[in-house]
């Protein structure tokens, strides 16, 4: 082995390398609910996808997720939140709630209208009252 090829060899592992810890290590954005006057709030911008995807918040307190839809393509018209029988138009370059309560710790998806677009939210067990 030359010079050159022990070269390539170290950049192809670490491009291996770089794309393996991209998907399976970093930690996905999440975002926790900041409360605000008793109501989980949250800001999701929608634009070719939900940023942040992932959402925390805790059951049993009502949650308000604030869209702000920064585009026009129709992918995105609709947000779902199917567990929760909540289905909201989204108006382009504007911001809509979606409100709801989750009653029940667990993972639930939200996704547009076609199912294309993905996100989850993570609901946490609550205080446990005495
Ligand atoms: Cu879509």
């Amino acid at each position: 082995m030359d010079t050159a090829e022990v070269i390539v060899l170290v950049f192809s592992a670490l491009a291996v390398f770089g794309v393996a810890w991209w998907f399976f290590l970093s930690d996905k954005p999440k975002m926790v609910a900041a409360t605000v006057g008793g109501v989980q709030t949250l800001k999701v911008t929608v634009k070719g996808g939900y940023d942040p995807s992932t959402l925390e918040v805790v059951a049993g307190k009502p949650v308000r997720i604030e869209f702000f839809r920064d585009e026009t393509n129709p992918c995105s018209e609709t947000v779902v939140f199917g567990d929760f029988g909540v289905a909201k138009v989204l108006a382009p370059h504007k911001t809509t709630a979606v409100e709801f309560t989750p009653e029940k710790p667990g993972k639930y998806g939200f996704e547009c209208g076609m199912g294309m677009l993905h996100g989850t939210l993570v609901v946490k067990e609550g205080e446990v009252k005495p």
